[in-house]
């Protein structure tokens, strides 16, 4: 059979477009790594968000080795947390849910897309490679505040990200001959252990302990100071670890005027 060489043509050109159009369906599905969200991230009742495990405290925590977990709550019109802080180069997994009506969660720029709907929880594991600041906007219509709702991710360099928490107990007065209890927390929210130094002064005196956290505890350390060593009047104080620091004063007040303060309070 003689195939006109027209009719050639037209045959192997539309076989390349048959190809052609294979190839780029199979290419945008698997090679560019994007997926859409299904219900795998379950159901929550969103009047119950305050009880529940994955939103009573809306956070960022790791999972597992170079694996983080960010539970995110959309409500009018804020997302919590704000900001977001997750390291580069590490797989993060999104879950969010609303705590009212129907929010967007949307990262210009990324394809981190997706609809807080109350009850449902969406989840999309992403990766950052670039350290920087990423606006979180709402991109479906919740209200009459809607155009303000907006959040922030802010991605460190791997090697700069923790989940170290610093938490301060202190008195506001002391009598004279009492002592000053300053009381430290270090939470460390990472799996592995934390080394690290806490420094602490009080009036004038220093204090260096070194501190080992075990993952995911805390530990608890007390500074003290005899308020006689002080003296009368206002003194500050301030504790800290890595980049954290608290401050804050303690007063130290004769009996007459503790009394005084006592009896005004109670
Ligand atoms: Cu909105």
């Amino acid at each position: 059979m003689r195939i006109h060489t027209y009719e050639k043509l037209w045959i192997v050109g539309a076989m390349v477009l048959i190809v052609g159009f294979i190839v780029t369906i199979t290419f945008g599905s698997v090679g560019l790594g994007i997926s859409m969200i299904d219900d795998e991230g379950g159901t929550v009742p969103p009047d119950e968000l305050n009880d529940d495990e994955r939103f009573g405290e809306p956070r960022v925590e790791q999972v597992g080795e170079n694996e983080y977990a960010a539970y995110v709550v959309a409500q009018t019109f804020s997302f919590q947390p704000d900001p977001i802080e997750i390291p580069a180069n590490n797989d993060i997994t999104f879950h969010v849910t609303s705590r009212d009506v129907i929010h967007g969660f949307y990262v210009p720029g990324t394809n981190l897309n997706a609809m807080a709907i109350p009850g449902q929880v969406a989840e999309m594991t992403v990766e950052f490679d670039e350290p920087g600041e990423y606006g979180l906007i709402c991109h479906e219509y919740c209200g009459s505040f809607h155009h303000t709702m907006e959040g922030l991710i802010i991605v460190q360099p791997e090697e700069e990200f923790d989940l170290t928490e610093l938490s301060v107990e202190a008195p506001d007065t002391v009598a004279p001959g009492e002592t000053v209890t300053v009381n430290a927390t270090v939470e460390n929210g990472q799996l592995e252990p934390l080394e690290t130094t806490v420094n602490a002064e009080i009036g004038g005196q220093t204090f260096q302990r070194d501190v080992t956290v075990d993952g995911e505890s805390s530990e608890n350390m007390t500074f003290t100071v005899e308020s006689d060593q002080l003296g009368e009047g206002e003194h500050d104080w301030s504790v800290s670890v890595d980049d954290y620091e608290e401050t804050g004063s303690v007063e130290v007040v004769s009996n007459e005027t503790a009394e005084t303060e006592g009896g005004e309070e109670s």
